[in-house]
């Protein structure tokens, strides 16, 4: 069936899936236009040790990566399609990443058996009829060949082939894995062609602060999971009142370039948000509850026999009747959502949505941002001293586990660009990338890491987080600006204590020092582990990070070699 994208035709398929218990219906009342999907219980998450790269030499993957021959991948992953559709109806979904018309917009057909993945489709592109009329008569299109197989994750691999542009998932019908113009395509294929074509394809929100003045700038931010990148993207100001707005372009994607003016410029190549839902509450992210309180597709979330949704932070009363995410009564002691469980909403539906959210050309970035959770060590902002400085600072990057689940809680996980599980190629090949850009674009924007998550010796959180956040994206701007007060330390420029407007925080000068401190030796003992993560590279790394390395190392009066 070859899908238009109409609304006619979603609700046919809707109405399918509620026949058949793929869906069910919402109370119309507290979610109307909203249905629940319960995945196969081993299908709740993208699945990366069985994701691939299949280039022709190992190398081009790189470390980092899974790696097949094309060869290989095909010989292997082809038995799992045969007969695979058999008695299901097969989709044809051709797809636009980015807004319409827009010369930077990429088409992908997703051919699959899966109804859930055309309907989430539908919302995270702009899916159907647009897209076969952009692309008209020309054959440039990604495509991407989807089955559900039998779900089982013996029989489950993501295969990508940057050289032929080609994407197979079987065995599973989750989002990342399945809705193949998200990660498959907006990152690791996208990365690929970015690099070929002198572009970017990043793994960043994209929010716009607009001051009192009227200035308007937009910052992307790159974190790894876990660390609030959708409740940044969608920031209530504290100083609204006083002028100071933000509004949302993306939450997950950015498709970045040269201008013409010389600045770097982006675009949101999605249409929607497939977003975590637990923790979303009307005092983490009230602009995602607003989205998602109508026409949402919720996947394993808890839910009462009467169809109203809930999920752990939607607030403090779990209803007393509650069927947990795999519509089993729940017990009270374990989670009734699914940690990973999904709102899959359209962007447009989203009260802080930019109004240039789908410009053509995209919008003029004046800050990259990057960040992890760090209880020590990184202070609460800090600013690089240069492109090649933040590339650096990106690409060691890291964040400490939280869930118990993935092995030790506390470990530094290293993400560079919180791109290590979505780099269509070798990650060291990247980093080169990143610092050829920088020669490429005459204005860059600056580069600043931030760590939110900075705790006192009782494991208290020294920082507010969340809206108060925007206080440290207007220090930003005045660094932009050439007016905010920093000090020089050895990994970069951070705040003197009054550059900050922390006005009504009632922050503590012991809590304001250790926020903003650098430790010495903290950074120290950080230096070896930073060399060993580097080392993984091999001959691929770009002179230029070990250089950085050995810099970071002078300042802090260590020799290179310790
Ligand atoms: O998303 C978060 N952000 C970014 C918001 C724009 N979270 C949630 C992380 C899990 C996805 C945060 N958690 C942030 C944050 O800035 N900061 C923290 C840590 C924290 C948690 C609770 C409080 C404060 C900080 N609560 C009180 O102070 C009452
Ligand atoms: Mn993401």
């Amino acid at each position: 069936m070859w899908c238009d994208g109409s609304d006619a035709e979603n609700q046919r398929l809707i109405d399918q899936m509620l026949a058949d218990g793929t869906l069910s219906k919402l109370d119309a009342r507290v979610a109307p236009g909203s249905y629940l999907h319960r995945s196969h219980p081993s299908d709740v998450a993208r699945t990366e040790h069985l994701t691939f790269i299949c280039s022709r030499e190992r190398d081009d993957a790189g470390p980092t990566n899974n790696w097949m021959s094309p060869k290989d991948g095909k010989a292997k992953v082809a038995p799992l399609f045969e007969s695979a559709m058999k008695g299901r109806t097969m989709y044809v979904v051709p797809y636009v990443m980015g807004p319409l018309g827009s010369p930077f917009s990429k088409v992908g057909v997703e051919v699959t058996d899966s109804r859930y993945v055309v309907a989430n489709m539908r919302i995270m592109t702009r899916m159907g009829k647009p897209a076969l009329d952009q692309l008209g008569g020309g054959d440039e299109f990604v495509p991407g060949l989807h089955s559900i197989g039998d779900l089982s994750p013996d029989r489950r691999y993501i295969l990508h082939f940057p050289e032929e542009r080609l994407i197979w998932s079987v065995g599973s019908g989750y989002g990342g894995n399945a809705l193949l113009g998200k990660k498959c395509f907006a990152l690791r294929i996208a990365s690929t062609l970015a690099r070929k074509q002198g572009w970017m394809a990043e793994h960043m929100l994209i929010l716009e602060l607009t001051l009192p003045s009227g200035e308007v700038h937009y910052i992307c931010a790159a974190f790894p999971s876990a660390c609030g990148k959708t409740n940044l993207a969608m920031l209530v100001s504290p100083l609204e009142k006083q002028g100071y707005k933000v509004r949302t372009v993306g939450d997950d994607i950015a498709w970045l370039r040269p201008g013409p003016d010389g600045r770097l410029w982006a675009v949101n190549p999605e249409a929607g948000f497939f977003g975590v839902v637990p923790g979303t509450g009307p005092d983490t992210n009230p602009n995602a509850m607003a989205t998602i309180g109508h026409d949402t597709i919720f996947t394993n979330v808890a839910v009462t026999p009467g169809g109203v949704p809930w999920w752990e932070g939607k607030d403090k009363n779990p209803p007393a009747d509650l069927l947990d995410w795999q519509g089993k009564p729940w017990d009270r002691t374990g989670k009734a959502a699914h940690p990973n469980s999904r709102f899959t909403v359209a962007a447009s539906q989203c009260p802080s949505i930019s109004p240039r959210w789908e410009d053509a050309q995209g919008v003029p970035i004046s800050a990259i941002i990057f960040g992890g959770r760090r209880a020590r060590v990184a202070p609460l902002v800090f600013q690089a001293f240069d492109w090649n400085h933040g590339v650096f600072v990106a690409a060691t990057m890291g964040s400490e586990t939280t869930a118990a689940a993935t092995g030790k809680v506390g470990v530094v996980r290293r993400d560079p660009m919180a791109m290590l599980p979505f780099c269509g190629y070798n990650m060291a090949d990247y980093f080169g990338h990143w610092l050829r850009m920088g020669t490429a674009i005459a204005k860059p924007p600056a580069i600043f890491h931030v760590n939110w998550f900075r705790q006192d010796a009782s494991g208290q959180f020294l920082w507010p987080g969340f809206g108060q956040n925007l206080r440290v994206l207007l220090w930003m701007i005045e660094r932009i600006q050439g007016k905010g007060g920093a000090i020089e330390t050895p990994v970069g420029f951070v705040p003197t204590p009054d550059a900050l407007n922390l006005d009504g925080l009632e922050l503590s000068k012991s809590a304001i020092e250790t926020l903003l401190g650098v430790d010495r030796d903290e950074w120290v003992d950080e230096v070896p582990e930073i060399r060993a993560f580097f080392d993984r590279f091999g001959g691929h790394l770009p002179a230029e990070m070990t250089q950085s390395l050995d810099a970071l190392a002078q300042r802090l009066s260590v020799t290179a070699s310790a």
